[in-house]
């Protein structure tokens, strides 16, 4: 039988198989020996003899993402608030990348809307490609379309803590995942979000909640290919004048006209360049494989 790993705990992984029944699992021993550890989100067999599942295969990976460790994400919901705490593009705009370079279609959330208006915002990410969600999430407004599209999907939500992600995520699921005011985070000096797990949402398709992240790496971009995942660079980046071209101090720069044409956004631009100017110094030998995403727990 084949399942997905939701949740570890102690040792045990429990597995949400084909036939829609959870089973409490041990991995069999030869993970360790492989050097795999079975992670939430891996696609897994499972054999099931007298009430007791074990795990016997891990399926490859589409990508994985490290603390929290876990594997297949569809989609990351790159959450923000309009206000509270104020929006940060240049962090946005870095998962976005990051999230792409993982094979994770990144998706906008402007939160908050309640507080302040998030309309300009959100015009910048749906003008560069993305889709963008508009919500208030302590009223209930507009998650039922995040809802929808979250359908079907294995997705994680990312963005600076007290943006919003568990509260939008208890709207979406109808769950009771911790949250807190800001004050009580101060107090406690950590962050909210705590556990890891993936939640179903009832018509298919599982989520994740994860604590606001600290840190994240990108070694494995190369500086030439940065263009790549900034969507609306894409038609341009071939119609310059010199191969090569870094899209900064060229001249005939396909990409610079549409940015002077106000086809793409100044702060975007501005996130590619600081971007740029840190991946050009990483040497080939430094470089990961993987883009890591660093949630801090
Ligand atoms: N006004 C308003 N407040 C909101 C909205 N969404 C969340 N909040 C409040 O913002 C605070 C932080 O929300 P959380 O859902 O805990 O934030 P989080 O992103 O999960 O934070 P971490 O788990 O620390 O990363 C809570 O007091 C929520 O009630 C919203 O749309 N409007
Ligand atoms: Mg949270
Ligand atoms: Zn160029």
């Amino acid at each position: 039988m084949n399942g997905i790993i939701i949740k570890g705990i102690g040792g045990f992984y429990y597995v949400k198989a084909d036939d829609g029944h959870i089973y409490e699992c041990k991995a069999r021993g030869r993970f360790r020996k492989d050097g795999v550890t079975p992670i939430i989100g891996d696609n897994a067999e499972i054999e099931v003899r007298g009430g007791k599942g074990s795990v016997t295969r891990i399926l490859p990976r589409k990508n994985a993402l490290v603390r929290p460790a876990v594997a297949n994400i569809d989609a990351l919901v790159i959450v923000a608030a309009a206000a509270s705490p104020e929006p940060n593009p240049a962090l946005m705009d870095k998962l976005t990348v990051t999230a792409a370079a993982n094979d994770i279609e990144p998706v906008i959330c402007i939160n908050k809307i309640d507080l302040a208006d998030g309309e300009g915002l959100a015009a910048i990410y749906e003008a560069a490609g993305f889709k963008t969600f508009m919500t208030d999430a302590e009223h209930g407004k507009g998650t039922d379309a995040l809802k929808d599209f979250l359908r079907g999907a294995v997705t994680a939500f990312a963005g600076l803590s007290g943006v919003g992600k568990s509260t939008l995520l208890n709207s979406i699921t109808g769950g009771d995942l911790k949250t807190g005011d800001i004050s009580e985070r101060l107090r406690r000096g950590r962050h909210t979000t705590r556990h890891v797990e993936l939640f179903e949402l009832d018509g298919g398709g599982f989520v994740l909640d994860t604590p606001g992240f600290s840190s994240f790496e990108m070694n494995s971009i190369r500086a030439d290919e940065l263009w790549e995942y900034f969507p609306e660079m894409a038609d341009a980046a071939g119609k310059c004048r010199f191969r090569g071209c870094s899209h900064i101090s060229e001249p005939d720069c396909a990409v610079k006209d549409k940015l002077r044409r106000g086809e793409i956004a100044e702060s975007r631009y501005e996130s590619y360049v600081e971007m740029y100017n840190i991946l050009k110094e990483i040497k080939d030998w430094e470089r990961n494989d993987t883009v890591t995403i660093n949630f801090s727990g």
